[in-house]
């Protein structure tokens, strides 16, 4: 296994001195975001959690190797090289043996940092169940990995582009708990809030770490999801969000997309009918989680 994975000498000095330790996915900066914008957000979630406390491991692929604490040039390579693959966990053993450079997506990031106990880990939006997952069964393995593994994902729920009431639904039947930090309601990425209830509202950060401690003793060994707001500044309104949702799983079906493609593409083309809307909010959300996850991480292990 030891030549299979390689941790950063940061990384690596953070787990021996038992310091709060953030991962952060590499596939949004692979497929999710576009040049420039991609280094940027890589940049600025690492400056994220550095900035409250904690230290930040990009996980990725490069040249076969599974890296925990991604460098800069490392970095570079995946938001810049046209041929990076998307792994999740049915092909995450292929790259490695393919030698490829890879996104790892939320699913086989978690599963990388559950192998060195890395606990805390933060997001945009989580992977769910796709609009059309009556006829194509396409459900992001994202949720099964968070059930099978027991990670504080800090999320601005799932991304808005995924049929967000049946994501909720599946996220209670696989025993994810979905608890908000200052919200009463699931946010749906884009825009503040869906119609559906977190299990528990929680106001203060010190509150999330007494309730992770008590879920951690019960060992469920199932994740919990902490949700997030866009900031306000950024938020955008879910009746626009909706029309180019429509407008772009249009031009999917008229593309024939589907499979792993679907996400980055209607990702990329609700930028595009939203002006860059959609990219900004975006960029802004997934730094403000790193923020708080980097926040949440310091003061569960200070105590
Ligand atoms: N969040 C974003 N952009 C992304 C993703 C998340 O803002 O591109 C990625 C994550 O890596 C997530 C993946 O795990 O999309 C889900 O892909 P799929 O639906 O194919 O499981
Ligand atoms: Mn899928």
């Amino acid at each position: 296994m030891n030549s299979l994975f390689e941790l950063s000498k940061e990384v690596q000095e953070a787990i021996d001195l038992k310091k709060p330790i953030v991962a952060l996915e590499s596939t949004l900066i692979s497929h999710g975001l576009p040049y420039p914008e991609n280094i940027n957000v890589a940049k600025e979630s690492i400056i994220a959690v550095q900035d409250s406390g904690s230290v930040a491991a990009t996980i990725g692929i490069i040249n076969g190797k599974v890296k925990i604490g991604l460098s800069k040039e490392d970095i570079k390579i995946l938001a810049k090289d046209s041929n990076v693959q998307k792994v999740s966990n049915h092909n995450f053993s292929l790259s490695v043996y393919r030698k490829e450079n890879a996104g790892t997506t939320v699913s086989s990031t978690i599963a990388v940092a559950s192998k060195f106990n890395i606990k805390f880990f933060a997001t945009g939006g989580i992977g769910g169940v796709h609009l059309n997952a009556k006829e194509t069964y396409d459900v992001s393995s994202d949720l099964y990995s968070l059930s099978e593994h027991s990670n504080y994902v800090i999320c601005s729920g799932a991304k808005s582009i995924l049929d967000l009431d049946k994501t909720y639904q599946l996220l209670e039947t696989l025993s994810i708990t979905r608890i908000g930090f200052k919200t009463n309601y699931m946010p749906g990425f884009w825009y503040p809030e869906t119609d559906n209830k977190v299990d528990n509202n929680f106001e203060e950060i010190s509150a999330i770490c007494s309730f992770l401690k008590i879920h951690e003793n019960i060992k469920q060994n199932k994740s919990v999801l902490i949700f997030n707001k866009i900031p306000k500044d950024k938020a955008l309104l879910k009746e626009n969000v909706d029309n180019w949702i429509k407008a772009s799983v249009k031009k999917a079906s008229e593309y024939n997309i589907s499979g792993k493609e679907i996400t980055p593409f209607l990702i990329n083309q609700v930028n595009k009918e939203s002006n860059n809307l959609t990219l900004k909010a975006n960029v802004s959300l997934i730094i403000n989680n790193a923020l708080l996850a980097g926040k949440l991480a310091k003061e569960y292990y200070s105590n």
